[in-house]
């Protein structure tokens, strides 16, 4: 099993974090996407998408997809358990990580992909030539602030997003808030439930897989 990520990267990122927290050791195979490796054609054989992670089984076959690839894992490994143990739990975890991929992945990377000279002609991830569109920058920025209010709102007498424990939507809205610096946007230090819960994942080790 080969797992071909780059640490730094939100979405391999989060993969990491998931595993570190089930104690899942896998074999990793670095593609920098700042030397644009995943448009060399070995890795396009792997992954045609040319985005990471990407997971390389013994037999060959590939999964892509972050969440796809949680899940995976969570199958072989349910303990401690992250996507849920009942039908309610495993849907409940699932409507708050799309709500976090959707009002914090995505604003993040709207602002990052389409304000940075980096990715001048290739504003979405994967590399199809699109140009960049510097109001979806600015409408991300704003989307951010947005992002964190929301996270205050929803954390308001809880510990965690979902349940009684840490998720995978607790670990996909931390690393885009975690990610937002690129763009300038760290996480407000006068919204306490934001705060609070920002700082405790901070402190797990998964926070530095
Ligand atoms: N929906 C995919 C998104 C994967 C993705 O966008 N990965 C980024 C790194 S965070 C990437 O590979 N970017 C390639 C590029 O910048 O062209 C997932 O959840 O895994």
């Amino acid at each position: 099993m080969k797992l071909y990520q780059m640490g730094l990267a939100p979405n391999p990122r989060r993969l990491n974090m998931f595993l570190s927290e089930k104690g899942i050791e896998v074999p990793k195979v670095e593609v920098d996407t700042r030397k644009r490796e995943q448009f060399d054609d070995a890795f396009i054989k792997i992954n045609p998408m040319r985005q990471i992670p990407a997971l390389e089984l013994d037999d060959g076959t590939v999964l892509t997809e972050s969440v796809a690839i949680c899940h995976y894992f969570e199958g072989l490994h349910p303990e401690p358990n992250l996507l849920g143990r009942t039908p309610l739990e495993v849907a409940t975890i699932m409507m708050w990580e799309r709500r976090m991929e959707q009002h914090g992945i995505m604003p993040v990377a709207d602002a990052f992909r389409n304000g940075n000279p980096f990715y001048e002609g290739q504003a979405v991830s994967g590399g199809r030539p699109l140009p960049q569109i510097p109001e979806l920058a600015e409408r991300g920025l704003a989307r951010i602030d947005h992002f964190y209010e929301l996270l205050d709102g929803f954390l308001e007498g809880k510990e965690w997003l979902a349940t009684d424990r840490i998720t995978l939507a607790d670990i996909t809205a931390f690393v885009a808030a975690d990610f937002a610096k690129v763009v300038g946007k760290r996480p407000p230090e006068n919204l306490p439930n934001l705060t609070r819960w920002y700082s405790a994942i901070k402190e797990r080790p998964s926070a530095k897989a």
